[in-house]
């Protein structure tokens, strides 16, 4: 039986009406249907935040760790289980802030996953403070004045550290979201889709009607998603605000690299019983 939309049902969710994430939801759900993938098919990673409630809602193998660990949650499960696709849910205050290193070091690795990052340039859960996205000036409970620091930009600290693909969408634009998270997940190695998810609640600045007036498609233009330094450039404008594939290359992924990977994934080779007496008397 064909994969559908259904499989995936679980509970309702408690994201505050309009959110963004509902738009991650669906789409994402459409491309595991696009891709024939059932809940026992692919496993998610979260970090902690609104974004990381998703597994709440959807019926797929899941894991929620520690704010800001959802990517070496991913790394861990994909050496055990190499066939396995994995998508690391994260928000930008987890990934970029309490996470930040994790997210250089994932991609310079080229481990063979997917990051869905829930860009909503605040933290969300914990009722709105300042996040390393939310842009200079935003005045928020951590910072009353306006944040001093100019924001990060996931997409060319992402180009710069090695990403083997770079895509940024729109929650609202479902169809085009849904068909990045098809090309990211079938992707071999690491796969960054940011995504502009706007919190309703909290951020005030970041709506709707701020991003339909900013977003454009790179589709409709001549890039070339080959050339890094054309990605670049991209991703560095801030009047307009292009979304799609930014960039896009073949690499070795981590897992194909790693000797002890070769032939079945680990979870599916006999355990067996090592000898180790030898081993402790050595280290004695
Ligand atoms: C190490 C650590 N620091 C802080 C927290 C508290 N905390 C939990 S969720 C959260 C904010 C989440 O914001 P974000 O990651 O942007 O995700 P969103 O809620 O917006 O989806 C914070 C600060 C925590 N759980 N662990
Ligand atoms: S607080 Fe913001 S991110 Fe969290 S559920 Fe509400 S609207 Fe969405």
């Amino acid at each position: 039986m064909p994969v559908n939309m259904n499989d995936f049902k679980k509970q309702d969710s408690t994201w505050c009406p309009a959110c963004g994430n509902f738009g991650i939801w669906t789409a994402l759900k459409k491309a595991l249907v696009k891709l024939d993938l059932g809940p026992d098919q692919v496993c998610f990673t979260m970090g902690i935040g609104c974004h990381g409630h998703l597994h709440n809602y959807m019926k797929t193998y899941a894991f929620e760790g520690l704010h800001g660990r959802s990517l070496p949650l991913g790394a861990a499960i994909k050496m055990v289980n190499k066939d396995i696709p994995v998508v690391a849910f994260a928000g930008d205050g987890d990934c970029l802030g309490e996470g930040g290193n994790h997210f250089v070091h994932t991609i310079r690795a080229n481990h063979d996953m997917t990051l869905v990052l829930h860009d909503n340039q605040t933290y969300g859960l914990t009722t709105g403070q300042t996040a390393p996205t939310s842009l200079k000036g935003y005045k928020s409970k951590s910072t009353p004045s306006g944040v001093i620091e100019t924001p990060f930009n996931p997409l060319t600290l992402a180009l710069s550290s090695g990403a083997t693909f770079v895509a940024r969408a729109f929650s609202q634009d479902l169809s085009g979201l849904s068909d990045i998270l098809v090309k990211a997940i079938s992707h071999k190695g690491f796969a960054l889709v940011d995504i502009f998810q706007p919190c309703v609640t909290f951020n005030k600045v970041n709506t709707y009607q701020w991003f339909k007036e900013r977003v454009y498609k790179l589709e409709e233009t001549d890039h070339d998603t080959s050339d890094k330094i054309a990605a670049l450039s991209k991703a560095l404008e801030t009047e307009k605000l292009p979304i799609g594939v930014f960039y896009e290359e073949k690499r070795p992924s981590y897992e194909d690299e790693l000797p002890q990977l070769e032939g079945e994934p680990i979870v599916n080779r006999e355990a067996g019983k090592r000898d180790v007496d030898s081993l402790m008397e050595a280290l004695r």
